[in-house]
């Protein structure tokens, strides 16, 4: 099997849910950092368009988004599991609501206590991919409501917390990964003091047992060799068609598949598998050759090209 590359940068709080991930697996795999904002000229060869991190990449397969991500490491790895109550469908809504609602509140908060210090360039990038004038000043004030919003959504997690180590039970699950990253963003970027974690013991110790799971084995790899590695591989996955597509979509045909929210950047291709879960699309690109881009169905909008 090729290696497992990430494409990530060590702040980022959803690639930080999936070297964790990683870690639980034991999974030994190659890390390519990538820079924080646009232009990231060594991964758009890749991806097409999608800018957000993290992406993994396998051969000349490339995963967008930690949903497509997640799964795809599941099927690859299975043990221990992501689900290992059986969960799947409660630890899928866990973290559709952790990563919808309580991951926007928490780096808000962050953000709102870094004002200021955030990296050069870095509000007008963030800015542009929402769509929204972002400044510090604005971020600043907005803190003291985020803060309210947060602790009563961290109430929700500390009840979750009342009878099992993890979320949903003696084990960690998917649902785990997902709550987990907006709150080590918290607790790496907020002061003690005002860290609205403090408040909540039970949480800050089910976090000590989160980050003991680890990251497994990483090496550094350089983005070029990232490149000549897709270049190299042979992409093969056999065509197959949804037989219930609500838009009658077969593969062969031209779409461009667009996140719904930030960072709305089309990547276009030609369907090689679709289901309700996942779409998979072909592109040529002059750097790499062909690539197959996987893409989750939840959150992105399949349009023709
Ligand atoms: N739904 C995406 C969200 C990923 C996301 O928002 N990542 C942030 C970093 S933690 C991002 O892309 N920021 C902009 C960037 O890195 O260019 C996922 O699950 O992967």
């Amino acid at each position: 099997m090729s290696e497992i590359i990430l494409h990530h940068y060590p702040t980022s709080p959803y690639a930080e849910k999936v070297r964790l991930a990683f870690g639980l697996k034991g999974i030994s795999w190659r890390s390519v950092y990538i820079p924080m904002i646009m232009p990231k000229p060594e991964l758009m060869p890749l991806t097409g368009g999608y800018r957000r991190t993290p992406v993994m990449q396998i051969g000349a397969d490339i995963y967008c988004d930690t949903l497509c991500i997640l799964r795809e490491v599941e099927r690859r790895f299975p043990a221990p599991s992501f689900y290992p109550d059986g969960d799947k469908g409660l630890a899928h809504a866990v973290t559709w609501w952790a990563e919808k609602s309580l991951f926007d509140t928490a780096v808000g908060v962050a953000f709102g206590e870094m004002g200021d210090q955030l990296p050069e360039g870095f509000l007008k990038d963030r800015g542009e991919m929402s769509g929204r004038e972002l400044s510090a000043a604005r971020i600043k004030s907005a803190r003291p409501i985020l803060v309210d919003q947060l602790r009563a959504q961290f109430t929700f997690l500390d009840d979750m917390l009342n009878k099992n180590p993890f979320l949903l039970g003696k084990q960690p699950s998917l649902a785990d990964f997902a709550a987990y990253h907006p709150l080590w963003f918290i607790a790496k970027n907020c002061a003690k003091e005002t860290s609205p974690l403090s408040e909540y013991p039970r949480i800050v110790e089910w976090m000590a047992r989160m980050a003991a799971i680890g990251h497994g084995k990483a090496t550094p790899m350089k983005a070029a060799e990232a490149l000549e590695v897709a270049k190299a591989a042979k992409p093969s996955l056999a065509a197959s068609n949804d037989p219930n597509d609500p838009g009658g979509r077969k593969a062969g045909q031209r779409v461009k598949v667009t996140p719904s929210e930030f960072g709305r950047v089309p990547t276009v291709g030609e369907i090689v598998a679709s289901s309700a879960d996942e779409i998979i699309i072909r592109r040529m690109d002059e750097t790499v050759g062909e690539v197959l881009v996987h893409f989750p169905r939840a959150g992105f909008i399949v349009s023709p090209a």
